[in-house]
């Protein structure tokens, strides 16, 4: 599987946007398209519902060699095949959704601010999200955050930080010079025509943006 820390563009496959028929599909434009991580969010769903969704995606992520992680549900990572969860701010712990998810499972943590940030670290996720660094329909209730706090945040935490929040295709590239290195979009690869495109496309901005900081 795909260390983490190779790993640039995160896909999200929100039940918000795709209808439970075409989440196979779609999982599968995004990893044609280079997704590196496959993340299934399905807000809403008796945690019953959410395994027998995620028996299906996950075969297609471990065929790819990609992560697939769980939102919410530590405790289904075991029994739907997946490789890790996703917790929020007002979820359980890292620690609690680490002995839930199983030795090896990745855990990942929601912030929203340089300070949360600071305080998931010491928690020891595998890695963070940050934002939402615009306003965005995927998470309506949260304010944003901007861009201005993605260098620090760099500079002070060592483990993989995925931006995230309103970032498209269209506006990665100034992400991209603000400082990040890695991000989450979710509704402009699941809104597109071609998500695979979509997606390489941004792939490749990424791409390009790595290989000029480590060379
Ligand atoms: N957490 C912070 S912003 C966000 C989540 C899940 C939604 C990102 O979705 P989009 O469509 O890429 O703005
Ligand atoms: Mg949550």
């Amino acid at each position: 599987m795909k260390p983490l820390s190779e790993c640039f563009l995160y896909g999200i496959v929100d039940m918000g946007y795709v209808s439970r028929e075409l989440l196979p599909t779609i999982t599968s434009q995004l990893l044609q398209g280079g997704a590196d991580i496959i993340q299934l969010r399905a807000k809403g769903y008796m945690p019953r519902e959410v395994l027998a969704i995620a028996l299906e995606i996950a075969p297609l992520c471990r065929a790819a060699g990609i992560p697939f992680i769980l939102n919410d549900h530590p405790e289904l990572v075991r029994e739907a095949g997946a490789d890790g969860a996703h917790v929020g701010q007002d979820d359980l712990p890292v620690s609690e959704a680490r002995r839930l998810a199983g030795p090896g499972a990745i855990i990942g943590k929601s912030t929203h601010s340089v300070e949360q940030a600071i305080a998931a670290a010491a928690e020891s996720p595998d890695y963070i999200g940050f934002g939402p660094l615009f306003a965005t329909p995927t998470k309506p209730d949260y304010s944003p955050i901007g861009t201005e706090q993605i260098r620090e945040i760099h500079r002070r935490l060592s483990i993989p930080i995925f931006c995230i929040g309103g970032i498209k295709r269209s506006n990665l590239q100034k992400v991209l010079n603000e400082g990040a290195r890695r991000v989450v979009i979710v509704s402009d690869l699941l809104q597109a025509e071609d998500p695979t495109r979509r997606a390489l496309d941004c792939r490749s901005l990424l791409k390009i943006q790595w290989a000029s900081q480590t060379s």
